[in-house]
């Protein structure tokens, strides 16, 4: 059996992480064949020659069959590949801010080299038949350096966020160097199949693509297999978190503070793509529009600090103070404020019993690839008397999730009708929406999504026995 190779810009250490369920998942797919977990060890190391981190070691630890190897990042190329490019160009465009993206084409040149390193270091680990599984838009090149160095392998890859539509992509100066690198791997794996529409759009009208058949493109004198494999999470992990002492005491913690009044609950990280402030304003909306609410709902927005070496994260935090300190201001009484706002990570343990005490998880991104909050909540309610989800139809998992209450997050006057309607909603139609989401949450949790992955990608013809 062919052992497993999972690059990834970031790790997970077992030694150090809890893992979520992500990570346990590809943990899980490399304890069955063996393999190696490749990717940035996440620390920045000054350069003697004030150059790129090439003589560098990786850092190697093996526990198991399952061996861990990073390595170091310069300050330079951690300003062009992973803040400017990544983060500063890709991340934005494909959430469709253009306005956000910073086409400096330092920061393109950067990506080129630390992918280059990537398949340099990699290439030093591998073995002929070891299958590689490539993850997200940090590493969008590898396959082709790693081809162009020689490399045989089967390689797939998974984009965990949205493919925008074609002319969205076309801003980025580099969009057909990006979209050519794509077809250097066996199968590309998306969230959802508007992304997979989306690609298919794009290699059709940029660069002359023939559909050969289902998900089967040829352009670039390649042949590619591309597909929709929507991400899921591990429900009985989950499931046993939720029951589990510190999931019950922060339950029983939280319906006993919010006794008289109904929680609605915002988990997020402080990301400009998920909707944090037209949520705000929804939420506003609804005191005005239903004021029966006022003195009764309160919203608890968790949002974890993230990427705050990028500019526009400080922009959104200034926001949000201001949006949430004008909420309360405004409606806020001696005994009720409408909105806790909270910039922190909860601790993963917590979670569930945060969202099972909530009445109405509001999960309302402007755009998203998958989002795994939506399917956590659902999974952590309680079966006999569950809370509604609010999504926005532009996360992935509205593809999945219809029974949800779906909303158009610009329109906050919607999303305010939707939040009403959850909060009213009859305890029986509430059993069998989230009976039916649940069943589609189990069927395609994240084993289902590892396994259903893998078993293509071994399955597809290589894109090397193509060409011969
Ligand atoms: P993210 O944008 O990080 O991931 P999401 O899928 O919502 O988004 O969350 C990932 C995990 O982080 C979840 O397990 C969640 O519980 C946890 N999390 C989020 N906010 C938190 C908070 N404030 N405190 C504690 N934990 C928090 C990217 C894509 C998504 C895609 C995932 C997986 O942007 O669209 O679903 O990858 O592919």
């Amino acid at each position: 059996m062919s052992r497993l190779v999972v690059v990834s810009n970031r790790t997970s250490d077992p030694r150090k992480t809890a893992a979520g369920g992500l990570a346990v998942a590809l943990r899980e797919s490399l304890e069955q064949t063996g393999g190696v977990w490749f990717g940035w060890s996440g620390k920045l190391r000054e350069m003697v020659d004030g150059g790129t981190v090439d003589q560098n070691d990786l850092h190697v630890h093996t526990t198991g069959n399952v061996t861990l190897a990073t390595f170091d990042l310069s300050p330079e190329d951690h300003d062009t590949y992973y803040l400017g490019y990544s983060n500063g160009v890709l991340w934005p465009v494909c959430h469709y801010r253009l306005d956000l993206a910073n086409f400096d084409t330092r920061f393109a040149k950067g990506y080129r080299r630390v992918n280059q390193l990537f398949a340099r270091k990699l290439l030093t680990l591998l073995k002929p038949d070891d299958i590689i599984w490539v993850h997200d838009y940090h590493l969008i090149p590898l396959a082709a350096e790693l081809r162009s160095a020689g490399c045989n392998n089967r390689i797939g890859f998974f984009l965990h966020i949205p493919m925008p539509p074609p002319l969205i992509m076309a801003a980025i100066p580099e969009h057909e160097w990006l979209m050519r690198s794509l077809f250097a791997y066996d199968l590309v794996g998306f969230q959802a199949e508007s992304d997979v529409t989306h690609f298919t759009h794009y290699v059709e009208s940029e660069a002359r693509a023939v559909c050969l058949g289902p998900n089967h493109l040829r352009a670039f004198d390649r042949t590619l297999q591309v597909g929709a494999y929507p991400i899921g999470i591990d429900v009985d992990e989950f499931v046993r978190l939720a029951q589990a002492k510190e999931g019950r005491d922060m339950f029983a913690r939280m319906r006993e503070e919010y006794s008289r009044r109904r929680l609605l609950l915002g988990v997020d990280r402080l990301d400009y793509s998920k909707g944090l402030p037209h949520r705000i304003h929804a939420f506003r909306q609804l005191l005005e529009r239903y004021p029966e609410n006022r003195d009764s709902a309160t919203l608890i927005q968790i949002a974890s600090p993230s990427r705050e070496d990028v500019g526009a994260y400080d922009d959104l935090r200034r926001e949000m103070d201001s949006l949430c300190g004008a909420i309360n201001g405004d409606f806020g009484e001696l005994d009720w404020m409408p909105v806790r706002y909270i910039h922190r990570n909860v601790a993963r343990k917590r979670l569930p019993g945060l969202y099972r005490a909530s009445r109405v998880a509001l999960v309302t991104p402007l755009r998203d690839g998958m989002n795994l909050v939506a399917k956590e909540f659902i999974a952590a309610q309680d079966p006999a008397d569950p809370g509604m989800l609010v999504l926005s139809r532009f996360a992935g998992a509205a593809e999945q999730l219809k029974e949800a209450l779906l909303v158009n997050p610009y329109d906050t006057q919607g999303t305010a009708d939707a939040i009403q309607r959850a909060l009213v909603m009859p305890l029986a139609e509430r059993i069998d929406r989230h009976s039916a989401l649940l069943n589609r949450v189990r069927e395609q949790d994240v084993h289902w999504w590892s396994r259903t992955f893998l078993k293509a990608l071994a399955e597809v013809e290589p894109v090397l026995a193509q060409m011969s």
